[in-house]
């Protein structure tokens, strides 16, 4: 096989900003979720940080609900990583320059929604926030990088959330119009590409992680998702209205990567139903601009109700998106039968354990093939312009003493993945940009650590907050330019 990756493919690497900008207080900027979420390992979990209302602080896993009356607070003694993170706010030339070096010719990135709206609820953005991101986007101009923003990665303003009652609530909806409205205004002729939300789907797929969740959390979550279409649909129609070179789309994680675990019926259709609720039904709304089929019997399973606003239906259908992107990272197994060994790690379990497959450190599952399948199992349902904007090794890296990291690991993870999208595009998907996870070293969402590692780029950053900051090109850095250069031809 040769030449399969098209002219023009988009290489590059994905970040967000709460994992990696730091300046959390800086400028003007408002907080975020993640500004009172502690650091946490593989096993234990991160916390978030809080007063009550009697001035009493305490704290509540990341997986157990935070009361309403909670109020996220930073407390003494307590580590916050994404606090400063690896500092890309006060790095992004080095950054980009590093970025331009490997031959990227697009970078993922999100905007900090309190960045620009503090609260969230502000009638004027702040200046300070969006000079900041023009900067950004003319240093990546510069290089003729073209920029991917994510609108919302897991960022939304702590105020919305605590205020508010987060998306749940339907005038969020209004406060994202006005945000996107911004950002697509201020930024015509720097951005071409936008994501509305990262991972979408995410709230329907972690209700697994949260045991005994209250059921009015569930209800909770599905009308948040569906406000969140909503929003997204909305931000699709008004983006082609202030410039029709805006492309725009949608982020569903995992790809539709649940397997049997046997090749009994049983478990084929319960493979099915997990890609159902955790993928499709997500990835229709946003492509084809209506809740599938099988949403009516996944409401009636969770006893839940989705309440749809005047006009709902409509946005929905007119606010479908350009492309579709996800982030692949493993495959799962499902089965029906009892006593089979599980895979994942500590608070994140992921399923039964694939014999035919290795693991990460972290317990994810290392499966190339799985991305070929599931790049086409999209591509023959949408017929659209696909993206892989997330993929990666997050593993231990060592410095040697002269400085030079050699991640062998992180190579054949990349080079099998390139293969895999080789393969996919030999099949005939539309596959149009490759932008691998952490691309630098950044903070962990799941696990807040530093030394769960991603990068091309080491970031002299620790655990404990220690570390200089300094960049280093990984072996992986050298790998990666080749395979750019030949346009994933040379993969040596
Ligand atoms: P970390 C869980 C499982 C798969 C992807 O994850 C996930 C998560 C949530 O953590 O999220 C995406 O840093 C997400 C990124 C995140 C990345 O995967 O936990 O979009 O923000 O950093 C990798 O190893």
């Amino acid at each position: 096989m040769s030449n399969v990756f098209p002219v023009g493919f988009y290489w590059g690497g994905a970040t967000a900003a709460n994992q990696c900008e730091g300046a959390w207080n800086v400028d003007g900027r408002g907080p975020a979720r993640t500004d009172v979420t502690t650091v946490g390992t593989a096993d234990s979990p991160r916390y978030i940080t809080v007063r009550m209302p009697d001035g009493t602080t305490t704290k509540f896993s990341q997986f157990t609900p935070v009361p309403k009356e909670a109020r996220g607070a930073v407390l003494d003694g307590e580590y916050y990583p994404n606090h400063e993170s690896i500092d890309f706010y006060h790095h992004y030339k080095e950054d980009i320059a590093l970025f331009a070096e490997m031959g990227f010719k697009m970078f993922r990135m999100s905007i900090s929604w309190s960045r620009i709206f503090p609260k969230g609820i502000e009638e004027e953005p702040n200046q300070a926030g969006l000079d900041f991101y023009r900067s950004v986007f003319e240093e990546l101009k510069k290089y003729d990088i073209e920029p991917l923003v994510t609108i919302s990665h897991y960022d939304t303003p702590l105020y919305i959330e605590e205020e508010l009652g987060g998306w749940s609530n339907r005038e969020v909806i209004a406060l994202y119009d006005r945000f996107t409205e911004v950002l697509f205004r201020e930024y015509k002729g720097l951005v071409k590409y936008w994501l509305t939300f990262n991972e979408i789907n995410c709230a329907l797929m972690t209700l697994k992680f949260i045991p005994n969740m209250p059921h009015t959390m569930v209800q909770d979550r599905y009308q948040s998702l569906h406000n969140q279409f909503v929003a997204s649909a909305r931000a699709v129609k008004r983006a082609h209205e202030i410039d029709p070179e805006y492309l725009v789309g949608c982020m569903v994680a995992g790809g539709p990567s649940a397997y049997p675990l046997t090749c009994d019926p049983k478990d084929i259709i319960a493979a099915q139903i997990e890609n159902q609720n955790s993928f499709w039904y997500s990835a229709d709304v946003q492509v084809r601009g209506a809740y599938p089929a099988f949403a009516k019997r996944m409401w009636e399973h969770d006893g839940v109700t989705v309440e749809f606003g005047e006009g709902d239906e409509e946005i929905l259908r007119s606010g479908t998106v350009d492309f579709i992107t996800y982030s692949y990272y493993m495959t799962s197994c499902v089965t029906t039968h009892e006593d089979v060994e599980m895979s994942g790690k500590g608070n994140l379990v992921m399923g039964a354990k694939n014999p035919y497959l290795t693991y990460s450190d972290w317990g994810w599952s290392i499966d190339p093939d799985g991305l070929r399948y599931t790049l086409n199992e999209i591509y023959g349902r949408y017929q659209i312009p696909v993206m892989v904007v997330e993929n990666g090794l997050g593993a231990i890296d060592v410095v040697e003493e002269d400085g030079s990291i050699h991640d062998p690991y992180r190579i054949d993870y990349m080079r099998e993945h390139v293969r895999a999208m080789g393969e996919a595009i030999a099949d005939g998907v539309d596959l149009i940009a490759y932008t691998p996870w952490g691309c630098i070293d950044l903070v962990s969402a799941s696990t807040g650590e530093m030394h769960k590692r991603y990068g091309m780029i080491y970031v002299d950053r620790h655990d404990d907050g220690t570390g200089s900051f300094e960049r280093r090109r990984k072996d992986s850095f050298f790998w990666y330019k080749k395979c750019i250069e030949s346009n994933g031809e040379d993969l040596d």
